[in-house]
């Protein structure tokens, strides 16, 4: 065995280089990985005995990419680019061997092989969009001419993997290997040897893309199939546009435009916003006094109280994850609906073929439904998911106490309440804390794993381990009123009202925060959810707009008018001088004087309330870093991931500007815009935010 690199080997086996990579956790392309494929290529070219060659790689996946953390840095040759060129131009057979994630340059590594072989768990993909980039080093001209033109642009400008079979069904892979991987590659090799099969040079295999020389209909229609997802990255554009350069250019020349629409991307600041939400949705699962050898409890058996809205959407995520799930209703009949919405969500799945029936019928038998809480006495885990009544929480908490095991986690979904308060109520504070999803529970990725001062670190690191295997991106965050997001989508819900009674048409504060990135304003937000969220028709005196609205039978989408009216049928928003005329009204008998405002100030008073309330978090310990605040607004409200996220944004613009204007609006608006002192104290120190990640 040849030590090419400290990442790197060659052994001969067979008559076949095998040149096997080993840079955990994922195999990144490293330097030392590039240098020793290279290397490895040049040895075997030259060695004689050498007849055949494969790339495979140890531990958990083959190359899963570029290493991104190289980003930024000088680069250092061997580039990848480099490299695939050696390998494309191997006189000799290559084979990449196929397992884990071949992702972003492993699968561009890959496609520079003459074979490429898998076993039936691998995934293949080019997910460089959503760091903001492209297949740099020529997986755009590589895999249109494997795949075809459709197939790679989804995989390109939308970057979701595909599975082994799918890889073997449109020629991705040659062979799927069941066994052992290495066994197999060398099998396949030796019978391209004995077979003397001709080389499959993808650079220069055409048959799948010149028929559509010149052909600009089919990059429209998929430019036309992805806007309102692709809306405000640059990414997906420079993506179509590197794939129509495989169509219509020479293989060198499609690399050299590939490579500058690459740079246009890697220069601009979307690619250092979505890769920095990439390290940080990783670095949330690191809190800093819970060591990572913590010991954890064995959840196998979770209770959910509550069939509802949210207890039916987290009752989902924990049966698609495998667990045995207990429902709790009070009555049969809200039982029988609960389980009803998620049967129906589950055929909606299945209609659309991403789910069997069999697989279907297989979820719901994970789930048994009771109106009796004695059915918890032997669960692991409970989610009480009952609506914002904190007596009702009380009574509900005690009751667990005394009929779930002594080692149960208790955890409430309150979104507001005080988690601390409730965990009092039982003999057992260390196994209570806060486990916030957002609505819908089985869609939203964002959990907020709420800490209560007792929390034990077992239970809380046992909780972050469930949030990871059913799906979500747990963030820590700390008791008080809202906890982290809410609270902070409050001080923006203030900020919008306030902009609305100063005279700012609400389609005006919607469009000024739609055109900032979010999927809606707040005005269109606030009629999808209902008007009546919160509202008390007993206590309603007219004193707020929400009051004068429901009042008025104004309950958003559900009513046909809200802030909008809506036509029968159709969720479209219309915007209605009736609803503005309401607003107009209320404003003017509470003594505010209609006025003009400008976009501009629309933006800073809805983002800038958000940043200063984001450091006061940060202040308070609530949150344990800026760039977990920025995985909580990208994952829970929508904030545009190409913009980073609040504390991102605010580094972005920088945070002496930012400071300057919070000095202002505390001056016109009032002490609510005092800026937190950790503004002040970084913006005299020349910091940012950034510097407390
Ligand atoms: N570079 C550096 N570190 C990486 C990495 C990468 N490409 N991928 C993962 N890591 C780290 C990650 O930060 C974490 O570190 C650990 O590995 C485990 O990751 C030229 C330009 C492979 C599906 O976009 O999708 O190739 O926190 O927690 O859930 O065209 O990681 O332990 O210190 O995510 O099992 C393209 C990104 C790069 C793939 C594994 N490739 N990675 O998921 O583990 S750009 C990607 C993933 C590129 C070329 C272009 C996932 C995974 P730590 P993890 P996982």
């Amino acid at each position: 065995m040849i030590q090419l690199t400290e990442a790197a080997t060659l052994t001969i086996q067979e008559g076949i280089g095998i040149i096997s990579i080993n840079n955990p956790p994922v195999n990144a392309l490293g330097f030392p990985v590039r240098k020793g494929i290279a290397d490895g290529i040049d040895q075997s070219v030259k060695d004689d005995q050498v007849k055949a060659i494969i790339i495979i790689c140890e531990g958990r996946t083959f190359c899963a990419g570029a290493d991104i953390k190289e980003f930024g840095q000088p680069p250092k040759d061997p580039g990848l680019g480099d490299v695939l060129e050696v390998l494309d131009a191997s006189p000799k057979p290559t084979l990449a061997a196929i397992h884990g994630t071949a992702f972003g340059g492993g699968l561009e590594t890959a496609l520079s092989c003459h074979f490429r072989v898998g076993i039936p768990s691998a995934k293949f993909g080019l997910p460089e969009v959503k760091l903001g980039l492209l297949p740099g080093a020529g997986g755009t001209q590589r895999l249109p001419r494997v795949v075809g033109i459709e197939k790679a642009l989804k995989m390109i400008a939308i970057g979701n993997p595909i599975g082994a079979a799918e890889a073997l069904k449109v020629g991705l892979i040659d062979e799927l290997v069941e066994g052992d991987l290495k066994e197999g590659a060398i099998n396949f090799m030796k019978k391209v040897l004995a077979e003397n099969r001709p080389l499959k040079k993808v650079s220069e295999n055409n048959e799948k893309i010149e028929a559509d020389r010149g052909n600009s209909e089919v990059f429209d229609s998929f430019r036309k199939s992805i806007a309102r997802k692709a809306r405000g990255f640059d990414a997906p554009e420079n993506c179509i546009k590197a794939v129509e350069a495989a169509v219509n250019l020479p293989f060198a020349e499609g690399l050299e435009r590939e490579r500058n629409l690459f740079m246009e991307l890697m220069q601009g600041n979307q690619s250092a916003a979505q890769r920095y939400a990439f390290f940080a949705e990783r670095q949330v699962a690191k809190i800093p006094d819970i060591p990572k050898d913590t010991p954890q409890l064995d959840i196998k058996k979770v209770g959910i109280i509550g069939a509802g809205t949210m207890g039916g959407g987290i009752a989902m995520n924990f049966v698609n994850a495998g667990f045995q799930v207990t429902l709790v209703e009070t009555k049969q009949e809200f039982l029988d609906r609960g389980l009803g919405v998620i049967k129906k969500n589950y055929d909606i799945t299945a209609s659309k073929g991403k789910m069997s029936a069999e697989e279907v019928e297989s979820r719901m038998s994970l789930i048994t439904g009771t109106l009796s809480m004695e059915d918890l006495a032997d669960v692991d885990m409970v989610i009480e998911a009952v609506y914002e009544n904190m007596d009702l929480k009380k009574e509900i908490f005690k009751k667990l106490d005394s009929i779930c095991k002594a080692d149960a986690i208790l955890a409430t979904n309150t979104s507001y309440l005080d988690v601390n308060e409730i965990a009092a109520v039982t003999s057992r504070p260390e196994f209570v804390l806060g486990t916030h999803f957002f609505s819908p529970a089985n869609v939203m990725r964002l959990l907020e794993v709420v800490r209560g001062e007792k929390t034990s670190k077992s239970v809380l690191a046992t909780t972050l381990t469930i949030g990871k295997k059913i799906k979500k991106v747990a963030v820590v965050v700390g008791v008080c009123h809202g906890f982290a997001g809410n609270r902070m989508f409050a001080q923006r819900a203030r900020e919008s009202n306030f902009l609305v009674l100063e005279g700012a048409p609400v389609e005006q504060v919607d469009k000024v925060i739609y055109d900032f990135g979010f999927p809606m304003g707040p005005y269109v937000l606030r009629d999808l959810i209902g008007m009546d969220v919160g509202w008390n028709p007993k206590t309603s005196s007219s004193s707020t707009i929400q009051e004068i609205m429901c009042e008025a039978g104004r309950l958003g989408q559900k009513s046909g008018s809200g802030f909008y009216k809506y036509e029968v049928g159709n969720r479209t928003p219309i915007p209605d001088p009736e609803a503005l005329q309401m607003i107009s009204d209320f404003a003017a008998k509470q003594g505010y004087d209609k006025r003009e405002i400008s976009d501009d100030e629309i933006k800073k008073r809805c983002i800038y309330s958000l940043i200063n309330e984001g450091a006061k978090i940060l202040e308070e310990g609530i949150a344990v870093r800026p760039s977990d605040i920025d995985i909580i607004w990208i994952n829970g409200y929508g904030w545009p991931v190409y913009l980073g996220g609040p504390m991102f944004y605010a580094d972005l613009i920088g945070l002496d500007q930012v400071l300057e204007t919070l000095k202002e609006y505390e001056g016109r608006f009032g002490e609510v815009w005092k800026p937190a002192a950790l503004i002040e104290k970084l913006v005299g120190e020349g910091k940012g935010f950034k510097d407390l990640n």
